[in-house]
């Protein structure tokens, strides 16, 4: 039987292939766990300095694995915030935690829990004939997975609002044109362009980026003031590593920089 999850580790990229694609690469509990360890090995070992994450075949991820929910007469009703608390929640926090880059390539349609764990990360790509799709209210639910908190910081509260209430596909390029992602790129394009810049941010000064990352991350939720000194602190540690060294030192040297990530 194939893995439900490919993670294959190059030039400091650890990619992250959901694959499950006959049913559009939809969480279940054993991709949940995969993906766990998954991030724990990009936190944990030095020599990955970036994530990008994408999905085999025609969709990037359809969000909850719905075969898995018994909702037949006479079933018991399901308590969702146990998965929602167990995987998800954890699964979120873990991703804007990780102290180095991660970029999305979604090469098909991200629907449910699955557009919001791209949203999520911190570059997304998508390619031309990709989609969003806050499916949720389509069956009753309310979006997780940072749904309700990405939304509007991205889009603004009626454009959220419209994307949530309604469930209606939004195409990549309406996605990029709204501030959702990063950028569209063609369909054939997807794999070299996420794998260039995921490779390029690897060989990036990762100490810094994750400072960067830290900041983007909390700015949502502070006050100018608390940013300015998280500025300065962060500022502080970044001025502490070799790669601030040797960034100053290739610039006056008129060359380019060789980052180490510390
Ligand atoms: O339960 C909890 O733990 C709470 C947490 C919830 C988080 C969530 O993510 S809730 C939202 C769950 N996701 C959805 O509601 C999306 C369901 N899928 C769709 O709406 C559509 O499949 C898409 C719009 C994503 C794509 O449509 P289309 O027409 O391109 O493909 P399709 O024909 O609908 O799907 C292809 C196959 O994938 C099909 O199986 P089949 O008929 O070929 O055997 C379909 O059943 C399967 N599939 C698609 N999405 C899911 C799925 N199977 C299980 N779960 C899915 N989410």
């Amino acid at each position: 039987m194939s893995q439900p999850l490919l993670v294959a580790v190059d030039s400091g990229v650890q990619t992250i292939t959901l694959n499950r694609p006959d049913r559009l690469n939809s969480f279940n509990a054993e991709m949940h766990g995969l993906l766990r360890e998954a991030f724990a090995r990009a936190e944990r070992d030095a020599s990955i300095r970036a994530v990008l994450l994408t999905g085999a075949g025609r969709a990037f991820c359809a969000g909850q694995d719905l075969s898995e929910r018994d909702v037949s007469a006479g079933a018991a009703s399901i308590d969702l915030s146990v998965t929602v608390g167990s995987h998800y929640n954890p699964l979120v926090r873990r991703m804007r935690a990780l102290p180095k880059p991660i970029v999305c390539a979604v090469n098909g349609v991200a629907a449910g829990a699955g557009a919001n764990v791209a949203l999520a990360c911190d570059l997304v790509l998508a390619a031309k004939s990709a989609s969003f799709i806050q499916a949720f209210a389509k069956i009753g639910l309310v979006p997780d997975s940072g749904g309700t908190y990405f939304l509007p910081r991205l889009v603004g509260t009626a454009r959220a609002m419209g994307l949530a209430l309604l469930g209606d596909r939004l195409a990549a390029e309406d996605a990029e044109r709204w501030g959702l992602i990063w950028k569209t790129v063609e369909d054939d394009k997807l794999t070299d362009e996420a794998t260039r810049l995921a490779r390029a941010l690897a060989a990036g000064p990762t100490k810094g980026l994750g400072l960067i990352k830290r900041a983007m991350v909390v700015s949502a939720s502070n006050t100018l003031d608390a940013q300015l000194d998280l500025e300065r602190d962060l500022q502080r540690e970044a001025g502490f590593t070799e790669d601030y060294r040797e960034g100053v030192a290739a610039f006056m040297e008129k060359r380019k920089p060789e980052f180490r990530g510390r």
